[in-house]
């Protein structure tokens, strides 16, 4: 389970501590999980306002379908469908957010009132969508898409789906970037489902990190799609319907959250929003769990020395202080029983060899110090895990701070631990 990382900004949504949970409103005849059933404005405005009293942070209101196989709608037609919707919803105070790829309509509906726009097309069917929310500055949502729904299973092809749609996602961002957007404006959507078959939903899934790891928010739309279906299939190989897939969406909702995304796209408001409290909770305790569980710890803390390390000239130049905190893990036990100083971690030379490594060979980042410092740690006789932090207090910020810090925890492979009695 990874372990809560500062979320990433995206304009107009301050840090919330937790995962969103985005509900859906597909305003459509067609779609695969409601086909139908929210067609008409009133039921689609009722269930929005359903959706938001349950806790949805937002609501996603659409009127085009992308189930696989689905044709496309003019765009009167969609236009039509969303609008009444958007200003009804927004006006009813809920944070709508617009499921469209076309500039036309995420235009109409960020006037009445939309606060955020989702394109399933990642930028690529409507060149003006993205030169419109770059000048409107809205949030959006940017997912990966190899084309559109009436044939886009047919390019479910990957060498490596979670390598490839990264690098395809990547690309899709570089692009909007081009053309005005920010890139605090932008989430990333892996696109679950979408020219994907199950087995790539699951690895996409099981991977999330790769995303999390690119600095933007993540979107996971996972709910009640096909792959939910083929999992809980029936002994005779009939998929389970929709309506069925809600509790193995509400566990993946919670496996998303504890991976860290952003939000969630679901159908149902409140067994997601009690998901994603688990997960939080989950991620607070993982959060407070101790790096040496049980074991002896041996600390050396505030250990000040000078360097240049930074990307900055001047810190080249100038060098400022670098403070170091390492905790090893070690048994100490040999070396109470004997009292004998060469069982244990002698932490004088210890400090002396960090301090060479501060002191020495400027990098570009107080990660690679503290890299390198865990390297010298685990190469002392004894040492079978290390904590190091790395504080840069005169970093170059341009506000007041009180600490910048980097921990790392790493530990010495099987069969790797120098014994002290060797
Ligand atoms: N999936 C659907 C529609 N819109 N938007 C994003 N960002 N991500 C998705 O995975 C996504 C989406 C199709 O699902 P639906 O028919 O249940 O709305």
């Amino acid at each position: 389970m990874s372990s809560p990382v500062p979320e990433p900004e995206l304009r107009g949504f301050p840090p919330l501590g937790r995962c969103r949970v985005m509900g859906i409103v597909n305003v459509t005849p067609d779609s695969f999980s409601d086909g139908g059933r929210f067609y008409d404005t009133d039921k689609a405005i009722a269930r929005g306002l359903t959706l938001a009293a349950e806790g949805a942070d937002l609501v996603d209101v659409g009127g085009e379908s992308t189930r696989p196989g689905a044709q496309r709608i003019d765009v009167a037609e969609e236009l039509r469908r969303v609008r009444p919707v958007v200003r009804a919803l927004a006006a009813d105070g809920v944070a709508v957010s617009i499921d469209t790829m076309r500039a036309e309509v995420a235009a109409a509906a960020v006037d009445a009132g939309a606060v955020l726009v989702n394109d399933v097309s990642g930028g690529q069917a409507d060149p003006g969508l993205p030169a419109f929310v770059a000048e409107a500055g809205v949030p959006y949502v940017l997912m990966h898409w190899r084309g559109h729904s009436a044939d886009m299973q047919k390019r479910a092809e990957y060498a490596d789906v979670v390598a490839d749609v990264r690098r395809e996602l990547l690309a899709q961002f570089e692009a909007v970037l081009a053309r005005g957007v920010a890139a605090d404006q932008v989430v990333l959507d892996p696109g679950i489902g979408f020219a994907k078959l199950p087995h790539h939903d699951w690895e996409l899934l099981a991977q999330l990190d790769v995303f999390t790891a690119l600095g933007r928010p993540v979107l996971v739309g996972a709910s009640k799609k096909k792959f939910l279906g083929r999992l809980l299939e029936a002994p005779d190989g009939t998929p389970r319907e929709p309506d069925g897939r809600r509790t193995a969406t509400d566990a993946v909702t919670a496996l998303a959250a504890a991976a860290g995304v952003w939000g969630v796209r679901v159908h149902d408001g409140e067994a997601n929003l009690d998901a994603v409290r688990v997960a939080t909770r989950w991620r607070q305790a993982a959060a407070s769990r101790p790096a040496h569980p049980g074991g002896d710890r041996i600390a050396l803390r505030g250990l000040r020395v000078f360097g240049r390390h930074g990307v900055f000239e001047r810190e080249r130049l100038d060098g400022q202080p670098f403070v170091v905190d390492v905790v090893l893990d070690v048994d100490t036990a040999p070396a109470a029983r004997a009292d004998d100083l060469t069982l244990t971690v002698d932490y004088g030379g210890l400090a002396d060899r960090l301090a060479a490594v501060v002191a020495g060979e400027p990098v570009n980042l107080v990660e690679t110090v503290a890299e390198r410092l865990a390297e010298v740690c685990l190469a002392t006789a004894g040492v079978r895990a290390v904590t190091v932090t790395v504080h840069k207090p005169q970093a170059p910020v341009r506000h007041e701070f009180g600490d910048v810090a980097v921990t790392i925890v790493r530990s010495a492979g099987a069969g790797e631990v120098t014994h002290i009695h060797e």
